[in-house]
């Protein structure tokens, strides 16, 4: 190999700057706010802020645009506990994930003023009793103007989430986009009426979520004749099959034409996911979604009037590698993402995120 000349090695010599020396500006201002306040590049070591993706906690709502919320519940799981430790697992694995969204291009605590309100707390042990502990703490957290992103927990939390936000949204029925392998509107069965198959029935029988601006994707397996109450009401069920057959895009305009501009959630179950990558979840189911693609829905329902999201029964019990948390957590920072992007464009403004 020839020596490199002079002029060369200058000009790289030139281009070697400091750790946090970037050329783009919104990252370089990012670093020079945040690390300051505690926000750390090195994520294997202690956090100052050990929330999600290390979001400052906080219970003073004041001025805060998103909560994320943990609620820790798997009593509503029939015949199968762990999902409680979701929101522990997901705060670990979030350490990898942020500040910046690599399609996007945006920081979402440069976007928004974002807390982890921590997780709700218990007042008694059993499922109602929770259920009504997750729907006051969204009242709170709705009343006071927030959007919100719920770790789960089981599929039944979403149903407190929803009864809280719609009462503090003035009793609105939502739309709703639900990514699961299942619709989750099964009857009564086991003697609790709502529980992480009948949540969506009974949300559409409270008034929470209309059925008819409700899309659900990527259901599939050997419970899909227990969703008739879906077809039955008018939501628009879009089988895994038909993602991989007509792509993200055709799902992506069709579930936009079906929620419009209304108020909308968005619920994200991660047995979704195929089973290959997703086995660390209540109910796995072969045949399903890629990371990429869920990544894909999330990010095609910008623009959307999403209010609220969550995500749901991912069980560390049965995640032996961590690989699933690992997955959740990356999906979870999208969520994070697409609702500060939504926050920005209801409220037409920045309000960056503030650790002190
Ligand atoms: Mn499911």
């Amino acid at each position: 190999m020839p020596k490199m000349s002079a002029e060369r090695l200058a000009k790289y010599k030139e281009l070697d700057r400091g750790p946090f020396e970037f050329r783009n500006e919104a990252v370089a201002s990012f670093w020079e706010r945040a690390f300051p306040q505690g926000y750390n590049p090195d994520y294997t070591g202690f956090l100052a802020h050990p929330g999600f993706f290390q979001a400052p906690h906080k219970k003073d709502l004041t001025n805060v645009d998103i909560a994320m919320v943990g609620s820790p519940l798997d009593l509503g799981a029939i015949g199968l506990a762990g999902t409680r430790h979701a929101p522990q697992a997901v705060r670990n694995w979030s350490r990898n994930y942020g500040p910046i969204n690599e399609q996007t291009e945006k920081i979402p605590f440069d976007q928004c003023n974002i807390i982890d309100y921590g997780d709700v707390e218990w007042s008694a042990a059993d499922l109602k009793a929770r259920v009504e502990d997750i729907y006051r703490t969204f009242k709170t957290l709705g009343d006071a103007g927030l959007y919100t992103l719920n770790c789960g927990g089981e599929h039944t939390t979403s149903y407190g989430v929803l009864k809280g936000l719609s009462e503090a949204h003035n009793d609105e029925a939502f739309g709703l986009i639900h990514i699961d392998a299942h619709c989750d509107t099964m009857a009564v069965w086991g003697g609790d009426a709502v529980n992480d198959g009948s949540v969506f029935r009974q949300a559409v029988l409270s008034g929470l979520i209309d059925p008819e601006r409700t899309v659900q994707i990527g259901i599939r397996g050997r419970a899909s004749f227990l969703w008739e109450f879906s077809h039955e009401t008018g939501m628009t069920v879009i089988s895994a099959d038909e993602v991989w057959e007509k792509g993200t895009q055709y799902v992506i305009d069709k579930a936009r034409e079906i929620v419009g501009h209304e108020k909308t959630y968005l619920s994200l179950d991660v047995d979704c996911l195929d089973s290959s990558i997703m086995m660390g979840t209540t109910g796995p189911e072969p045949f399903g979604l890629t990371g990429r693609q869920v990544r894909d829905l999330i990010l095609g329902a910008r623009g959307l009037n999403i209010i609220g999201a969550d995500m749901v029964e991912l069980n560390p019990n049965r995640d032996t590698d961590t690989g699933a948390a690992h997955l959740a957590a990356a999906l979870f920072f999208e969520l994070l993402s697409l609702l500060a992007d939504c926050r920005v464009e209801q409220s037409g403004r920045l309000n960056p995120t503030n650790w002190e």
